[in-house]
């Protein structure tokens, strides 16, 4: 795996990521800066912003992927976040729906605490270490995932883009990025408020 700094910025990848997003697309986001990230890119009803519940993202797209068929469900999460709960993806690629795709913002850090090196950070621990840091690209891959992939440079983003969104599922896609210092833009900081316009926008007021 490669060592090289990652050089993707992740608010302007995410932005065209959920480009042109409509009512079919529901969009899951990690804590920290992933929700940053999604909002900064246009708030709506039908993203669901986690706020504090580290581990969670993955398990709530696959659970809303099997229940809404129909629908595209897109996680957007960091690698500190899906490091909690790596066990979702073997229950996901288990699973197998067609209809979600996970995109893993790998800065290497644990970006909201202070940018300590995560577990994806490479390392220099002498000559019995790789000194590579995990690989969740290789995580998925092992745990069942059949799509996965690695995106780190520039030409790579339309193709990602592209995946992410139309793709037959589960789709997996690491994403090296940039550690960057950037604005903070909230969403609505009231769980019970997101879920609750969250269900109205998918479900109405029934
Ligand atoms: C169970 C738990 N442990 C620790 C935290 C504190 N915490 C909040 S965000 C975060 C780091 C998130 O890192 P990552 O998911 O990689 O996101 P990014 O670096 O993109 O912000 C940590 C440790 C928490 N919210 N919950």
């Amino acid at each position: 795996m490669s060592t090289a700094k990652p050089t993707l910025q992740r608010r302007p990848l995410v932005k065209k990521i959920l480009e042109g997003a409509d009512d079919n697309l529901l969009v899951i986001a990690g804590l920290g800066s992933s929700n940053w990230d999604i909002t900064a890119a246009g708030d709506r009803p039908l993203n669901m912003p986690l706020w504090g519940s580290m581990g969670a993202t993955v398990s709530m797209g696959l659970g809303l992927a099997l229940a809404q068929p129909s629908k595209r469900v897109l996680v957007i999460t960091g690698d500190a976040d899906l490091m909690m709960t790596l066990g979702a993806l073997a229950t996901v690629a288990a699973q197998s729906p067609d209809n979600l795709a996970i995109c893993v913002l790998d800065n290497e850090k644990y970006g909201e605490t202070g940018n300590q090196a995560s577990h994806t950070s490479p390392r220099n621990n002498g000559p019995t270490d790789s000194g590579s840091g995990a690989d969740l690209a290789m995580v998925a891959k092992g745990c069942g995932f059949a799509d996965t992939g690695t995106v780190r440079d520039q030409a790579d983003v339309a193709q990602l883009v592209k995946d992410l969104r139309t793709r037959k599922g589960p789709v997996f896609r690491l994403v090296k990025v940039m550690v960057e210092k950037l604005e903070f833009v909230m969403p609505p900081q009231d769980g019970a408020h997101l879920k609750d316009r969250f269900r109205q926008a998918l479900l109405g007021s029934a």
